[in-house]
C-alpha cells in the first residue's frame, strides 16, 4: 500500500523509509552473476528494496595492485527503514556470503558495497561508516551509475547536486 492510500495511518503508523546509494563493484569471478546474486540476497527478507538500478559498466581499476582486471560497477537506490549501520552491517555480510576476503585495500574483489550518499543528507562519521563516501566525489565509475539514479540529490558536506558533481568531473 502506498502512502497516497486513503486510509489515514495514526502518526506511529508512518514507516520512516530512508533512501540510500550503493555503490556495487565486482572485477573477480562471474562478475555480472555475482551482482545479481548480490541484489537477491539484499531483497530477499523485505528489509531493504532496490527502486532503482543503474546501468553496469565495465571500468578501468583505479588505485591498488597493477594488473587487475576490469571492474563491472553500478549503483543501486535502496530503500530502507535500516539505519545506516545496520545496513552496512547487511551489505557486508552479503559482501562475505558471496565469497569476499579482504586481503589488502583496493585490492581485486569478488564484491564490493558501498553506502555513498543518503537521500536526506545524512552525514555519518564513525570509526567504520562514513557517508556520504568520502572518495565519491572524485570517481566516475562512481558518478556515472549515480548521476543516473539519483541527479537530484545533494552532497551535503560539498553542496552541490550529483549531476552538478558529475559534470565537475567527467564534463
Ligand atoms: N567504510 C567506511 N565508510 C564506508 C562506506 N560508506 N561504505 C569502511 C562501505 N564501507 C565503508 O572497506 C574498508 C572499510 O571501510 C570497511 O571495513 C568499512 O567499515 P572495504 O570494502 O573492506 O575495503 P575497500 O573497498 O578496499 O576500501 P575502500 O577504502 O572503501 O575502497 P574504495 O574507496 O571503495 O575503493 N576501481 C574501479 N574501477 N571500480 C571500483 O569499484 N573500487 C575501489 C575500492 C578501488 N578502485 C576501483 C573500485
Ligand atoms: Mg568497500
Amino acid at each position: 500500500m502506498g502512502e497516497t492510500s486513503a486510509v489515514r495511518r495514526p502518526p506511529s503508523d508512518v514507516r520512516r523509509h530512508s533512501r540510500y546509494a550503493i555503490g556495487v563493484g565486482s572485477n573477480r569471478g562471474d562478475r555480472a552473476g555475482t551482482i545479481a546474486l548480490a541484489r537477491s540476497l539484499l531483497e530477499a527478507d523485505g528489509a531493504c528494496r532496490v527502486v532503482a538500478a543503474s546501468q553496469v559498466r565495465e571500468t578501468t581499476p583505479v588505485g591498488g595492485p597493477g594488473g587487475q582486471d576490469a571492474y563491472l560497477n553500478g549503483v543501486w537506490l535502496v530503500e530502507t527503514d535500516l539505519g545506516p549501520h545496520q545496513l552496512l552491517h547487511r551489505l557486508q555480510t552479503i559482501e562475505s556470503a558471496l565469497g569476499r576476503v579482504r586481503t589488502m585495500r583496493w585490492g581485486a574483489r569478488t564484491l564490493d558495497l558501498d553506502v555513498l550518499l543518503c537521500e536526506d543528507g545524512q552525514v555519518v562519521s564513525s570509526a567504520v561508516l562514513d557517508v556520504p563516501h568520502p572518495r565519491l566525489h572524485g570517481r566516475a565509475f562512481v558518478l556515472d551509475g549515480l548521476a543516473e539514479v539519483a541527479p537530484h540529490w545533494r552532497h551535503p558536506v560539498i553542496g552541490r547536486s550529483v549531476a552538478e558533481l558529475h559534470r565537475d568531473l567527467c564534463g
